[in-house]
């Protein structure tokens, strides 16, 4: 699956205040729909390293509008938040799943809204806040540990009465992880898949990959490097990969299941 990226923030690192309002927001979805997208993935709070958090209410302003308006067109949308209330009211709206970059442990209130609107529930892997995660990037073992805190996660959903075929997992790229422990995860994504649910990647234009490139090079100019780790993500059996630039990424993945076809 290719979740495309819409970031309605005016701070977010790769493509922050290119949505700035709900008209060019929607545009630019239906734009990533037509090259490939599967769903939409929309976010109104900046979890970039060193971010604050947004008060609720400015984060249902910004992303309700777009998200009635993708729902109306019968584009599939999941809801990247951190707040219960967001993610019920975007329930009410239709959309398809929640994506909480704090897998459910943020806001409290969380799991008990996955469990009542038996939404798919994106459970990703982090350490604190946006504000501190970066401190929190030390792993003797990283997949390892990684892996144990998914589990932690996915249980106290399973607790809460989220259904289990309903969770879906993700390594959290950037996350309270340096560049190396991002390579490690991405490289190790096949032992991820032992925790028996989907697994999603979101590597789009992160930090890490700054390395590959020019110094000085845009986020942007990070796409080519992304859409390779599409193609071996699927490889490595991963669900799906949230991505900015959908076109590179199907591309990328539309040549990955011709040679997978072909070895068949
Ligand atoms: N990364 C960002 C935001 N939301 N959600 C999931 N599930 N996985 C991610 O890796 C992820 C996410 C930050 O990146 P952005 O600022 O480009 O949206």
């Amino acid at each position: 699956m290719i979740l495309g990226i819409l970031n309605v923030t005016p701070d977010s690192f790769s493509d922050g205040g290119e949505h700035g309002d709900a008209a060019s927001a929607v545009e630019f979805a239906q734009h990533l729909v037509e090259t490939g997208a599967d769903i939409i993935d929309i976010g109104g709070e900046s979890t970039r390293p060193g971010a604050e958090r947004l008060p609720v209410d400015e984060e249902q302003r910004r992303v309700m509008p777009v998200l009635r308006e993708l729902v109306a067109r019968g584009i599939a949308v999941s809801i990247d938040t951190m707040n219960a209330s967001t993610a019920a009211h975007a329930a009410d709206l239709g959309v398809s799943i929640i994506n909480d970059v704090s897998g459910g442990t943020a806001d409290p209130d969380m799991p008990r809204v996955a469990a009542e609107t038996d939404l798919m529930f994106i459970t990703m892997h982090s350490r604190g806040a946006s504000a501190t995660m970066n401190e929190r990037a030390v792993y003797r073992n990283t997949i390892a540990e990684v892996r144990t805190e998914l589990e932690l996660r996915i249980a106290h959903l399973l607790v809460q009465g989220v259904r289990s075929e309903r969770i879906i997992v993700d390594p959290g790229i950037g996350f309270a992880k340096n560049a190396d422990q991002d390579w490690e995860l991405l490289g190790g994504l096949r032992e991820l898949r032992v925790l028996g649910h989907p697994v999603l990647v979101g590597a789009s234009r992160k930090r890490f990959l700054a390395a590959l490139l020019p110094a000085g090079s845009k986020p942007r100019e990070r796409d080519a490097a992304t859409a390779v780790i599409s193609a071996l993500a699927a490889d490595a059996g991963a669900w799906g990969v949230r991505v900015h630039d959908v076109a590179a990424t199907k591309a990328a993945l539309d040549v990955w299941s011709a040679m997978n076809g072909a070895k068949r």
